[in-house]
């Protein structure tokens, strides 16, 4: 496939942006190559500068749920532009938009929009933080909620040793103050809670994994963590930045039935637009100035672009249809590659939820983070960029989910289940 294109604003956007993106997994170094630059979007199709045409499996990691440029977002975004694009005061979108959260998420009574998911999980571990007056949060391996200074941590020497930075300017000081867990390891979770359940603000966790690649939680390790947040007086937060919306109308915990004290949101909320949200009781979301004592602020917060688009875009999943055709289509999508792996013999493990999906390239199921990188991802790379020569646009990184829209047709899967078959013979060692 010709990227010259590509290739020479790639070379341009190197002079002006650190490693010419402005988001660190879109630069391919865990694949390799060169990005393309996408040109235009539409449903399930995205096109580069040099007019190559991809069937998108990564939906701008997660917001295009219903393909790319759709309609009725399209409409509200430029309907509502007409009339200005941002205020700075309050706009009756924004409570258009969190009557929709409440509706689609029991457990939200009152929330807080902000413009990113980071900002989202931010908010979240400082409400917990000055809810409980603690300041020991715990996170697990292998999850990610965004690039806020606590939640750059990585485990400590030991499973239950506190955190060190897992990037440069996070301070250490900073660091200890977040423990993390292996996920899916209810033995870790219980010893952390009886060695220092008392001192413990919050529990953030993605419900089910998306940033490790897509790994299920084993029964009854979120009962668990419920039952244990509970008992000590910590906060669970459930991070739906990823899962919110994308799995059923009210995220992973309507499909795990647990009731977390926190969530966060993001992507889908904003129908692509820049919108992260946190939401909970009304209790603890109080907390939050103006009315409480917990800092929080946000310039372009409940901006009526994003809220237009975020309305539009769960107000054309209110009825629940959308997830019934994901789910045939990922299961379509599952067959097609299982039946290629077993074609051609490939080591490929498909992993799936719904329309999230992860191809690991390991023989063994992957419950965790560790399990996940018995993954080979040389062989991914040499997968991904096979894939991406047939007109397919994979996530360029093991340790990503795939996503599915409703605009992605039974033709695209078919012409992606050959184009598997074949890069996984050209992938082979
Ligand atoms: P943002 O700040 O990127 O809007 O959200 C951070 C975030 C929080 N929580 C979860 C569960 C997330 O998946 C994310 C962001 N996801 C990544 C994809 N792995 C965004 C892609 C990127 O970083 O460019």
């Amino acid at each position: 496939m010709n990227r010259t294109r590509s290739e020479a604003l790639f070379a341009e956007a190197l002079q002006l942006l650190p490693g010419g993106v402005n988001s660190p997994v879109r630069a391919f170094r865990a694949v390799g190559g060169t990005p393309f630059f996408a040109v235009s979007a539409q449903g399930a199709q995205v096109r580069d500068a040099d007019g190559n045409q991809y069937i998108d499996y990564v939906g701008t990691w997660g917001p295009a749920i219903h393909g790319h440029a759709f309609a009725p977002i399209i409409r509200a975004i430029q309907e509502t532009a007409a009339r200005g694009t941002s205020f700075g005061i309050p706009n009756p979108l924004e409570i258009e938009l969190a009557k929709r959260v409440r509706q689609f998420v029991p457990s939200v009574e009152k929330v807080r929009f902000t413009n990113s998911g980071t900002e989202a999980c931010m908010t979240a571990i400082r409400l917990a933080r000055g809810v409980t007056r603690r300041d020991l949060i715990v996170k697990f391996d292998g999850c990610y909620h965004g690039h806020g200074d606590s939640l750059l941590v990585k485990a400590g020497s030991g499973a239950l040793t506190l955190g060190q930075p897992d990037s440069a300017g996070v301070p250490a000081d900073l660091a200890k103050h977040t423990l993390v867990l292996p996920f899916n390891d209810s033995e870790a979770l219980a010893r952390a809670f009886t060695d220092q359940g008392e001192r413990i603000a919050g529990v953030i966790v993605e419900p089910i994994p998306a940033n490790a690649g897509l790994f299920p939680p084993r029964p009854g390790f979120h009962e668990l963590l419920r039952e244990l947040t509970t008992r000590h007086g910590a906060l669970l937060i459930f991070d739906e930045v990823m899962t919110g919306f994308r799995l059923a109308r009210g995220g992973a915990q309507e499909l795990l039935g647990i009731r977390p004290d926190l969530s966060t949101f993001g992507k889908i909320i904003g129908g692509g637009l820049p919108v992260g949200a946190v939401g909970g009781r009304a209790e603890l979301m109080d907390h939050l100035a103006p009315l409480g004592p917990v800092y929080q602020a946000g310039t372009l917060s409940g901006n009526p672009l994003a809220m237009a688009a975020g309305i539009a875009a769960l107000d054309a999943l209110a009825d629940g249809a959308a997830y019934a055709r994901l789910e045939r289509l990922g299961a379509t999508l599952e067959n097609g590659f299982k039946e290629a792996a077993h074609q051609t013999r490939a080591a490929v493990r498909f992993q799936r939820l719904g329309s999230m999906f992860c191809a690991y390239f390991t023989s063994q199921p992957v419950w965790n983070l560790t399990d996940a990188l018995t993954s080979d991802r040389a062989r991914f790379g040499r997968f991904f960029h096979a894939m991406l020569d047939r007109g397919v646009y994979l996530a360029p990184s093991q340790f990503e989910a795939g996503f599915i829209s409703t605009a992605h047709s039974e033709a695209d899967l078919e012409t992606t289940t050959q184009a598997v078959v074949e890069s996984l013979r050209a992938s082979a060692a």
